[in-house]
Parts: structure tokens; C-alpha cells; sequence
């Protein structure tokens, strides 16, 4: 049987940054299993997802790179789904260097370059600062409305 690659994510407003390391990781192998974050447990991480679950889920799976994708709800499930799917290779971006070392007992563990220049936290941000603006815009708006009526009344 050909070499099995495992990683996890959020995949949160899916980006190049989440398609290029998948691309990375399907090339380590000959299958690429992965794990998406469950909406219970990004609470857990303290993160909060603005795409649902099941939403990205349906995504990461509809990757060409991608065999399986498959819940993540616990940090201890990387234990059993690297015997469950008889796992050769155990992948994930360099933001999590060394957190997953332990795992070097029963596989491969490579950590990848980031893509630089995007990151979902980012692309909240401007989407919050854009909500923002327009609720300042539209506060002015209905300032100068109420103005002008009581100037005509
Ligand atoms: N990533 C990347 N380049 C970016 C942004 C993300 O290569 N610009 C990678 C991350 O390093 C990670 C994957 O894309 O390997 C998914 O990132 P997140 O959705 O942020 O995953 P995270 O919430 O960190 O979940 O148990 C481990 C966790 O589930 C990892």
C-alpha cells in the first residue's frame, strides 16, 4: 500500500495559503487524509469560524488534493487515526513547530513552510473594519436624514 499523509486544520475561509499546503502535503504520499477542526472544537482552541462545520468540511473535501476528510473534536484523535488509517507521514504548517514532535514515535513528522501574505485572522480583520465603517457611514447618513426633516418640519 502506497504512503498515507495526515494533517488538520479549520480551513476557515478557505485560501491559497490552506490549497498550497494541501498540495504540499498530497505530493509527500499517496494518500492525503485530513482533519477539519469541528465548531466544538475551535471553541476549545479559542477560535471562532465563520464558515460552519459541515460547510468546511464539504470544501476541504471537494479539493482535488485531499482522499479523506474526516472530524477533528479531540487533540488526542491524531494518536488513534495514525494507526486507524495506518499513517506513514504526519504533516502541518510551521506555525505549530515541534508542538506535534511526539508524534515522531510512530511516524514521519514534517512541519511546512507557511504561504506568506495571507492568513484567515487577516481577512477577518478587514472584513470586520469594513462592518465597521459602514455602520459609521450609515450612523451619518441617518444624522444628516433626521436633520434635514427636522428642518423641513
Ligand atoms: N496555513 C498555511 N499558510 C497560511 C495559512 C495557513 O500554510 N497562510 C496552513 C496552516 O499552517 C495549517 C493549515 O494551513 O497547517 C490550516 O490552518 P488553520 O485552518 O489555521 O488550522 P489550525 O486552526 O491551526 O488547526 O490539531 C491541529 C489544528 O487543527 C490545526
Amino acid at each position: 500500500m502506497g504512503k498515507t499523509v495526515l494533517t488538520y486544520g479549520t480551513f476557515d475561509l478557505f485560501h491559497i495559503g490552506h490549497l498550497n499546503i494541501l498540495k504540499r502535503l498530497s505530493a509527500l504520499g499517496d494518500r492525503l487524509i485530513v482533519g477539519v477542526s469541528t465548531d466544538e472544537f475551535n471553541a476549545i482552541k479559542g477560535k471562532k469560524p465563520v464558515v460552519p462545520f459541515e460547510q468546511r468540511i464539504e470544501i476541504v473535501r471537494s479539493i482535488r488534493y485531499v482522499d479523506e476528510a474526516i472530524p477533528e473534536d479531540r487533540w488526542e484523535q491524531k494518536r488513534e487515526d495514525i494507526e486507524k488509517y495506518s499513517v506513514d507521514v504526519f504533516g502541518i504548517g510551521e506555525d505549530w513547530k515541534g508542538k506535534f514532535d511526539d508524534l515522531g514515535d510512530r511516524v514521519e513528522v514534517v512541519y511546512l513552510p507557511r504561504t506568506s501574505g495571507i492568513s484567515t485572522t487577516e481577512m477577518k480583520r478587514v472584513l470586520s473594519a469594513f462592518d465597521e465603517r459602514h455602520v459609521e457611514e450609515l450612523k451619518r447618513t441617518l444624522d444628516s436624514i433626521s436633520q434635514i426633516v427636522k428642518e423641513l418640519s
